[in-house]
């Protein structure tokens, strides 16, 4: 069974861990959002990647769900102390290594793809990790230019950030008005992508931000369409129970682009065009109707990842809804 799944960060990457446990001998290709990635410090950090193969290579921080386990901050106290930010971003020292390794790299011409190859050859993910397009993709958010911080970037009271400084600095704590993945129009699959989805007998869109996730593979050319084309069941997991994100702020970036935080909300986002079926908790059971008269087989199952057991089982959820509609 070869599957492909369609990544952002920990919730897509501790999905990931359920669905190798439930499928163990499935051949599964991973598209990793590159929406998230920063250059910072000289370096090029590309976090859902890194949080994918840092989870199932074994070395994620568990609680944090993304960086290194057992880490120190020695190069980031350094940094601070030559007054060289931002402090805000939480780079530990073994973390620093990827990004040099990966920054190096791609300095001596490797395309991103190559790169990330290289890197799972360490940590043996267990999956094919493709990023989802070799060219610079950075999602930017439009928001209230803070009180004192207007630059040549504020225009009309807004300014457009970085995403990671609207998540991390802000910890989204203010509206954003607009979610945009700049670059992305005019980037291509990388290498690998478009063929995993042609040869692939499902595809997978696990409980990752259906807007800064998700919906950034898919705002890459040619994946959309590729995925509606593929002839081949596309099952999704609500990221979004009760009414709101199980963890993180997805609340946030779905209102900037007018989807309520509802779980037959995202799959109505999603559309029909693209899922054949969508997962609800068995809380939004009463989701079920909503999402099925919009054309899209739905169930109400367990959905919450509280441990590897629990995840198998959605996985298998999935797997087994997948063939219903197959
Ligand atoms: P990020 O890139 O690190 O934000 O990770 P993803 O985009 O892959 O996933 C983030 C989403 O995972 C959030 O919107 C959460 O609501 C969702 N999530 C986290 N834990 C769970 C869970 O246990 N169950 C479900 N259904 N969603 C979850
Ligand atoms: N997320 C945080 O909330 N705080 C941090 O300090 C932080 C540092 C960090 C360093 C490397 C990395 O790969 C990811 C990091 N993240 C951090 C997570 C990152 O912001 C993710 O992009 C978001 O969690 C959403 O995907
Ligand atoms: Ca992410």
């Amino acid at each position: 069974m070869r599957i492909v799944v369609l990544a952002g960060g920990i919730g897509g990457a501790r999905f990931l861990r359920g669905l190798k446990a439930a499928s163990p001998e499935a051949d599964i290709t991973v598209i990793g959002n590159t929406g998230d990635d920063i250059h910072l410090f000289g370096l090029k950090i590309c976090p859902d990647l890194d949080t994918v193969m840092y989870t199932l290579g074994g070395g994620i921080h568990e609680e944090q769900g993304w960086g290194r386990a057992d880490e120190t901050f020695t190069v980031k106290e350094e940094l601070a102390a030559y007054g060289v930010g931002p402090e805000w971003f939480g780079l530990g020292d073994r973390d620093f290594a990827t990004h040099i390794v990966r920054t190096q790299m791609i300095s001596a011409g490797y395309p991103l793809s190559a790169v990330t190859e290289a890197l799972c050859a360490r940590w043996r993910p267990g999956v094919r990790l493709l990023p989802m397009t070799d060219d610079r993709v950075e999602t930017h958010v439009l928001i209230d230019t803070p009180e004192g911080e207007e630059d040549a970037g504020s225009k009309g009271g807004r300014k457009a950030v970085h995403f990671q400084e609207y998540w991390v600095r802000h910890r989204a704590a203010m509206p954003a008005h607009a979610v945009v993945p700049v670059g992305a129009e005019h980037a291509k699959p990388a290498p690998g992508v478009l063929d995993a989805i042609a040869e692939s007998d499902l595809v997978l869109f696990p409980p990752s931000n259906p807007v800064v996730s998700v919906g950034t593979i898919l705002a890459v050319p040619g994946i959309r369409e590729a995925i509606a084309d593929a002839g081949v069941p596309v099952v999704g997991l609500s990221p979004i129970v009760g009414g709101a994100p199980v963890r993180g702020m997805a609340d946030k970036v779905l209102s900037a682009i007018g989807v309520e935080s509802s779980a037959a909300a995202v799959a109505r986002h999603y559309g029909s065009g693209l899922l054949d079926g969508w997962l609800v908790d068995t809380g939004d059971a009463a989701a079920v109707d909503e999402v099925e008269s919009a054309g899209i087989r739905c169930r109400a199952v367990p959905l919450l990842m509280t441990d590897l057991d629990a995840t198998a089982a959605m996985a298998r959820e999935a797997l087994a809804l997948a063939e219903e509609v197959r």
